[in-house]
C-alpha cells in the first residue's frame, strides 16, 4: 500500500508540473494577441481592408464640429467616400446641417502592386484646410484658411499596403475638398 501511495504522489507531482508548463505556453500565446497596441507606422492589417460592399477602395469618414477657436469639437457622424472624390459644397451644408466650422478625419489604404519601390502621385484640393498622411507621415500640408487650391506630392512607396489619412476642415463661406492619386494603387 505504501509503494502505491508514493507512486500516486509522484504521479500528481508530474501532473502538476505538466499543467503549469501548459499554462505558461497558453499565457505566452495570449500575450502576442494583445489588441491594444498603439498606432504604428506599419501598414494596417490586411484582414480588415477598407473596401465597399462592391469591392472598391473607399474612405471611412468621421465628421466633427470645429469650435470658434479652431479646435476639434464633437463627432457628429460617419459615412464613406469613394476612392477618389471632389465635393464642391459652395456655401451649402457639408454634413448634418453644418455649412461652417465643420470637418472630418478620413482613413483608407492603398496597395502598391509594383515590382519594386516606386513613386506614387497624390493630389488634394481644399477650401479651407487639408492634410494628407501616408503611413502616418505628413506628405501634403495645407493647414490654413484659404480659398480652393490644390497641392501635389509624389511619395516613394514599397510594394504592399499603405495607410492613408486625410484631415480637413471648412471654416466659413465656400467649401470644397478633392482627393485623387495614381489609379493602379486603388485597384486591389
Ligand atoms: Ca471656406
Amino acid at each position: 500500500m505504501k509503494r502505491i501511495h508514493i507512486n500516486k504522489g509522484f504521479f500528481l507531482l508530474i501532473l502538476t508540473v505538466l499543467i503549469l508548463m501548459l499554462l505558461q505556453v497558453l499565457c505566452i500565446g495570449c500575450g502576442s494577441g494583445d489588441s491594444s497596441e498603439p498606432e504604428s507606422n506599419s501598414a494596417p492589417k490586411t484582414s480588415t481592408p477598407t473596401k465597399s460592399a462592391h469591392g472598391e477602395t473607399v474612405w471611412d469618414v468621421e465628421w466633427s464640429t470645429l469650435t470658434g477657436s479652431g479646435e476639434w469639437g464633437a463627432p457628429i457622424g460617419n459615412m464613406q467616400f469613394p476612392a477618389t472624390f471632389n465635393y464642391d459644397w459652395s456655401d451649402g451644408d457639408l454634413y448634418g446641417g453644418y455649412s461652417d466650422y465643420v470637418g472630418f478625419t478620413a482613413t483608407s489604404q492603398i496597395n502598391v502592386q509594383r515590382d519594386a519601390s516606386s513613386f506614387v502621385s497624390f493630389h488634394v484640393g481644399s477650401d479651407d484646410a487639408i492634410r494628407l498622411y501616408v503611413d502616418n507621415n505628413l506628405v501634403l500640408d495645407d493647414w490654413a484658411k484659404h480659398d480652393y487650391r490644390t497641392k501635389n506630392a509624389t511619395v516613394s512607396l514599397a510594394p504592399g499596403f499603405h495607410s492613408l489619412r486625410i484631415r480637413y476642415y471648412e471654416w466659413t463661406a465656400d467649401a470644397q475638398v478633392m482627393f485623387s492619386c495614381d489609379y493602379d494603387v486603388l485597384d486591389w
